[in-house]
């Protein structure tokens, strides 16, 4: 993917603060720390688009970018600190679940895991909700470039086999080598309808 532009849109918690929905969205959760922030900043080719855990930024609430004016990403809050009540239908907190299921623009969740911990119940639990939501999932499974080529390919069996049902794709990723970042623009584009602003592969022209 070509990045033409990628700017900061705006910052909302509730629906009326939302831009407005005259473009496909893809947000992007996980716990803090998981490297959500590095995660879009790799995929725009950008440093310092979202801001990563040195420096505070604006974690509580939805924060909104434009890329090549085409798609919007969400950087939703992490949800990782809540507690999990079985009452309720999610520890993410009303803000997200509002996002998530009312936004009529969202063409897909990312869950992003840290490929060096085990996947928990809570985000197994998260993903069954967006299932239920009808949106689509798609599970990055980042900082790959802390595990050898076996371990790998052992962390991707096991997360599939802890999570992947629940994803539509589970997509191998690292923000310091760039490992799936083609891939994950594939599958974003696809479920934005995007699919022109991908350069064709040489082998797909003839
Ligand atoms: N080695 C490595 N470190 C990463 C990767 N992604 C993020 N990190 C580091 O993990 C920490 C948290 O990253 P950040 O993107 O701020 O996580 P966030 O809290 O989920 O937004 C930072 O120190 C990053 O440099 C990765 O793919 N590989
Ligand atoms: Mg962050």
């Amino acid at each position: 993917m070509i990045i033409r532009s990628a700017e900061f849109v705006t910052s909302g918690g509730k629906p009326s603060e939302y831009p407005p929905a005259d473009l496909p969205e893809v947000a992007f959760a996980g716990r803090s720390n998981v490297g959500k922030s590095s995660l879009i900043n790799t995929l725009v080719n950008r440093k310092k688009l979202v801001r990563t855990s040195s420096s505070p930024g604006r974690t509580r609430r939805l924060n909104f970018f434009s890329v090549n004016g085409v798609i919007r990403f969400v950087d939703l809050p992490g949800y990782g600190y809540a507690k999990v009540s079985k009452t309720e239908r999610g520890s993410w907190g009303a803000m997200m679940e509002t996002y998530l299921s009312r936004r009529e623009t969202l063409a897909a969740v990312v869950l992003i895991v840290d490929a060096r911990r085990e996947p928990d119940s809570l985000e197994a639990e998260f993903l069954a909700w967006i299932a239920a939501q009808g949106r689509r999932r798609i599970l990055a499974v980042t900082k790959a470039d802390k595990l050898s080529g076996n371990e790998r390919r052992r962390v991707l069996d096991k997360v599939a086999a802890a999570l992947g049902e629940g994803a539509d794709e589970v997509i191998l990723f690292s923000s310091k080598t760039g490992l799936g970042r083609d891939l994950m623009w594939r599958a974003l584009a696809q479920a934005a309808g995007i699919e022109d602003e991908i350069p064709k592969k040489a082998e797909d022209l003839s």
